[in-house]
C-alpha cells in the first residue's frame, strides 16, 4: 500500500465539533462562552483527548431565531459569547496544545437583522437590493413553488417595497444572491478576515444551496411526506456556479497554510458528495450515513463502501455520529448497555479509514434530553411539535463533573442538563478505566502512533457480515484487524477470506473483562464487544 509520510493533518488528524451555547460557561448567564471554552481546553491537549482540532458553532452576533445560524455581523463575535480578544486568545491557547479552530461559515443566508438586508430592504432601488433575491408576485402569488426547509414557502411577501424575498430556511433568513459578484467579493473577504486571523479553516453551512437558478422555474413534484419533500431540488440547490465560487474559496485556503474546509451538503449522498471534493472543490464534505443508518453490521459496511467507492483518489472520506441537529448516538441505536453502544461507535468512528468527527459530549455517552412543549427553542420544533420534538434534544449542556449544573454554569443553563449528569461526566468517568471516555482516551492515542489507524487502506473481511463486523486496516509496516459484535450475545465470527496468517495482539477492547480472541479460523468477542488487533 502506498503510504505519504506527508499527509495534511485534517486527512489524519480527530476533529472536536463544540456547540460553544452548550459547552462552558465562564460568566453564569447560562449560555457557553469563548473564555469558558478556553478554561476547558486541557480536555483536548495531551492529558485530555489529544485531538488535533475544535469547531465551533457559529458564534458571530446572531439574534438566534436559528441559535447562530442567522448572523449579523460576519466579522465580529457575539458579546454573549465573548469578543475577537477572546477568540484571539483562544487561537493562541488552542494553538499551544497543537490544536487548531474551525469556524462555522452560514453564508447561504444572512440574519434578516443583518445591515445588509436591513439596506436591500429598505428600498427596490437600493443598491444592496441585489444582494438578496427579490422577485415580483407571479399573478398575485409567490413567484414559484418553493419550499422552506423549515415548513412553508421560501418566499415572503414585503408589503413596503411590493416584493418576495427568498428564504430556504425561515424567513428571518434571507437567502444571499451569490450571482451578485459584490456579494460574492463581500463573503471571500469574510474568509480571509478569519483566516488571517489564525483560524485552520470552516465548516460551510448547506454549501450547495449558495446558488439558485437565475430563472427561478418551479421545481418538479416528487413522492415525500412533508412539502419540502414533495418536490425535487433541482432548481433552488446544486447550480453549476457552485463549482466557479468553490474553486475562488480554494484558492484563498491553499494561500494560507494547512487550511481546510469541510461541506455539509444539502441532501448528501455520497456520488453526489464526490462532485464537490477534490483540489480544486472542498477538502471534504460531511457523510452522515451513520446518524441514520440502522446499527446493524451489514447496514454499516453497505454505507461505508458505498462511500470509499464514490469519493475514489480524488475525495477523502469523513464520518460523524452526531451533530447539533440530530438525535445522539446512544439515543438512537440498540439495546443494552448504552455505554457499549458509544464505546462500539467510538470503535467504528474512529478506526475507519477517514476523518472523524467527534461531537461534544459523545465520548462520555450523553443522551439527549426530553423537553416538554413549552421548553422547546429550535423553530422546526416548535412548529411540527408533537410529530417532531425539533433539534433541542441533542444540545444540552456539557456535563463536566457532579458539582452545580454539571460544572457547565453557575447560572441556570439556557437547556436543561440531562437528569442523569450527576453519574455522567467527565470527571467520573476519568476515573473509571471501564468508561467511554476512558476508551475514547486510549483508542484516540492509539490511532494516534498507529501508522495502519492513520494511513491503512480499508478492507473488510466480511462482505456480507451478520452480527459482527471486521476489516483490516493495512499500512506499511502495520496491520490493524478491527472487530465488532453489534449483538448482545457472544459471538464467533468467520470471515470470507482467511484473515492474514500472523500474531495478532490484542492492543484495546471497549469491554471491562475482554473475550476478544483471535483464534485460527475466527475471532469471539463478548456481548457488545469492539477489539482492536495489531500485527507487525
Ligand atoms: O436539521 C435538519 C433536520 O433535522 C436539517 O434539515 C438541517 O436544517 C440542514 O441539515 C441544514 O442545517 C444547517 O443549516 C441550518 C441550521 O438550522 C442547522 O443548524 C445547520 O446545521 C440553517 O442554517
Ligand atoms: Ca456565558
Amino acid at each position: 500500500m502506498p503510504i505519504s509520510p506527508d499527509r495534511p493533518w485534517w486527512k489524519t488528524g480527530v476533529i472536536y465539533h463544540i456547540y460553544v451555547r452548550s459547552f462552558a460557561d465562564s460568566n453564569g448567564d447560562g449560555i457557553g462562552d469563548l473564555p469558558g471554552l478556553i478554561g476547558r481546553l486541557d480536555h483536548f491537549g495531551e492529558d485530555g483527548l489529544a485531538v488535533d482540532a475544535i469547531w465551533l458553532s457559529p458564534i458571530f452576533p446572531s439574534p438566534d431565531t436559528d441559535f447562530g445560524y442567522d448572523i449579523a455581523d460576519y466579522c465580529a463575535i457575539d458579546p454573549r459569547y465573548g469578543s475577537l480578544a477572546d477568540l484571539d486568545r483562544l487561537i493562541q491557547e488552542a494553538g499551544r496544545r497543537g490544536i487548531r479552530v474551525l469556524l462555522d461559515l452560514a453564508i447561504n443566508h444572512t440574519s434578516s437583522r443583518h445591515p445588509w438586508f436591513l439596506e436591500s430592504r429598505s428600498a427596490a432601488s437600493n443598491p444592496k437590493r441585489d444582494w438578496y433575491v427579490w422577485r415580483p408576485a407571479r399573478n398575485g402569488r409567490p413567484p414559484n413553488n418553493w419550499q422552506s426547509v423549515f415548513g412553508g414557502r421560501a418566499w415572503t411577501w414585503d408589503a413596503a417595497t411590493r416584493q418576495y424575498y427568498h428564504h430556504l430556511f425561515l424567513p428571518e433568513q434571507p437567502d444571499l444572491n451569490w450571482r451578485n459578484p459584490e456579494v460574492r467579493r463581500a463573503l471571500m473577504d469574510v474568509v480571509r478576515f478569519w483566516l488571517d486571523r489564525g483560524v485552520h479553516g470552516f465548516r460551510l453551512d448547506v454549501f450547495n444551496a449558495w446558488y439558485e437558478h437565475p430563472e427561478y422555474p418551479d421545481n418538479p413534484p416528487r413522492l415525500g411526506l412533508r412539502a419540502f419533500d414533495r418536490q425535487a431540488h433541482i432548481h433552488d440547490i446544486d447550480q453549476p456556479e457552485m463549482f466557479e465560487a468553490l474553486a475562488e474559496l480554494r484558492t484563498i485556503l491553499d494561500s494560507h497554510p494547512e487550511c481546510m474546509a469541510v461541506g455539509e451538503l444539502f441532501g448528501e449522498d455520497p456520488y453526489h458528495a464526490a462532485h464537490y471534493c477534490g483540489d480544486d472543490k472542498l477538502h471534504m464534505v460531511f457523510n452522515f450515513e451513520f446518524t441514520r443508518s440502522p446499527w446493524k453490521p451489514a447496514a454499516l459496511l453497505r454505507r461505508v463502501l458505498r462511500w470509499e467507492d464514490a469519493l475514489g483518489d480524488s475525495g477523502w472520506p469523513c464520518y460523524v455520529l452526531g451533530n447539533h441537529d440530530l438525535s445522539r448516538i446512544v439515543s438512537r441505536v440498540g439495546r443494552g448497555d448504552p455505554d457499549a453502544h458509544a464505546k462500539l461507535g467510538a470503535a467504528l468512528l474512529l478506526t475507519l479509514r477517514g476523518t472523524p468527527f467527534i461531537y461534544y459530549g459523545e465520548e462520555i455517552g450523553m443522551a439527549d434530553i426530553r423537553l416538554s412543549r413549552d421548553q422547546i427553542l429550535d423553530p422546526p420544533g416548535r412548529r411540527y411539535w408533537p410529530f417532531y420534538e425539533g433539534r433541542d434534544g441533542c444540545r444540552s449542556p456539557m456535563q463536566w463533573d457532579g458539582s452545580t449544573n454539571a460544572g457547565f454554569s453557575t447560572g441556570k443553563p439556557w437547556l436543561p442538563l440531562h437528569p442523569g449528569h450527576p453519574h455522567r461526566n467527565v470527571h467520573c468517568q476519568s476515573r473509571d478505566p471501564a468508561s467511554p471516555y476512558s476508551f475514547y482516551r486510549s483508542l484516540l492515542r492509539l490511532r494516534r502512533n498507529s501508522p495502519a489507524l492513520l494511513r491503512g487502506d480499508f478492507h473488510p473481511l466480511t462482505i456480507h457480515p451478520r452480527g459482527g463486523l471486521a476489516y483490516l486496516r493495512r499500512a506499511a509496516g502495520e496491520q490493524a484487524l478491527i472487530v465488532f459484535n453489534f449483538s448482545n450475545r457472544e459471538l464467533g465470527l468467520t470471515f470470507d477470506e482467511p484473515l492474514p496468517e500472523a500474531t495478532w495482539r490484542q492492543v484495546l477492547s471497549s469491554a471491562s473483562n475482554p473475550s476478544a480472541r483471535v483464534l485460527e479460523d475466527r475471532v469471539c468477542l463478548g456481548p457488545l464487544e469492539a477489539a482492536i488487533f495489531l500485527r507487525a
